[in-house]
């Protein structure tokens, strides 16, 4: 907890790859568009790009690579100790591609956000936009989410629809999801970091009013 609301926030970001989203939220953190800055970037992969935007930017990078763990809770065990060397107020993950296990998902509970690319609870899981594209669906987007032990199934934050075009790949596709999300995830992270968006009793609350988005 901040003992001041004037201190910033501090984030832990959590990524895997590209770091696009990664690379919104330094973005919004440099304009001030919100009380919070990124005490480090954490990668299970050393090769992430998203290490190179957070070198670029001055912010603390870690690597812990999974595979030299024998097993997802002895590696989550790991991951919690280095996130909690940041003392952060929020962990936010951005391309994250490791499910988390029970223990790390309950010591971050209420300080956990997720960017998932689609319009949740459709969708959950990898590949979706391929999965949209098979489906023959006509919209697609993506979601924010409080993580809780449902996989992509935790409280709703904002969601962004994108329409799905007659002559999309999955790049194309992907791609357009993606302008969406490197705007709703600073959102979500300004409203948390302002101290108006909380997780109550399982329910995502937005200025003490439950949030209802038009998709679940
Ligand atoms: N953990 C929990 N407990 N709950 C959630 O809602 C989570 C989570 C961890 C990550 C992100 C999620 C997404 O937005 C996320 C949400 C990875 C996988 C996955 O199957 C699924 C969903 C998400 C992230 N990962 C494989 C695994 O075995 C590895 C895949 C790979 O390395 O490419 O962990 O989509
Ligand atoms: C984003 O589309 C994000 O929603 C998705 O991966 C991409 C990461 O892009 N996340 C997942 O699929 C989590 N399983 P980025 O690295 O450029 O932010």
């Amino acid at each position: 907890m901040r003992s001041k609301m004037n201190e910033p926030l501090s984030v832990v970001v959590l990524i895997s790859g590209n770091g696009s989203n990664l690379q919104a939220l330094i973005n919004a953190a440099e304009e001030e568009k919100y009380p919070a800055r990124i005490s480090a970037v954490i990668s299970n992969r050393n090769d992430a790009y998203g290490l190179q935007r957070a070198r670029a930017a001055g912010i603390v990078c870690r690597v812990l690579p999974h595979h030299a763990y024998e097993t997802r809770e002895i590696y989550d065990q790991a991951l919690m100790a280095l996130i909690d060397s940041f003392d952060p107020g929020l962990v936010a993950l951005a391309g994250f591609m490791r499910i988390l296990s029970a223990n790390f998902v309950e010591h971050y509970s209420g300080r956990l956000l997720n960017i998932h690319p689609s319009l949740l609870p459709k969708y959950k899981g990898l590949n979706t936009h391929q999965r949209v594209l098979d489906d023959g669906e006509i919209e697609h987007g993506a979601s924010v989410h409080f993580v809780t032990l449902e996989l992509d199934g935790g409280p709703l934050i904002l969601q962004s629809p994108v329409p799905v075009l007659a002559d999309d790949t999955a790049e194309s596709l992907a791609a357009r999801v993606l302008n969406q999300e490197h705007i709703i995830y600073p959102q979500a992270v300004k409203w948390f970091a302002e101290g108006r968006l909380k997780l109550v009793d399982g329910v995502a609350m937005l200025d003490n009013k439950v949030i209802s988005t038009p998709y679940d």
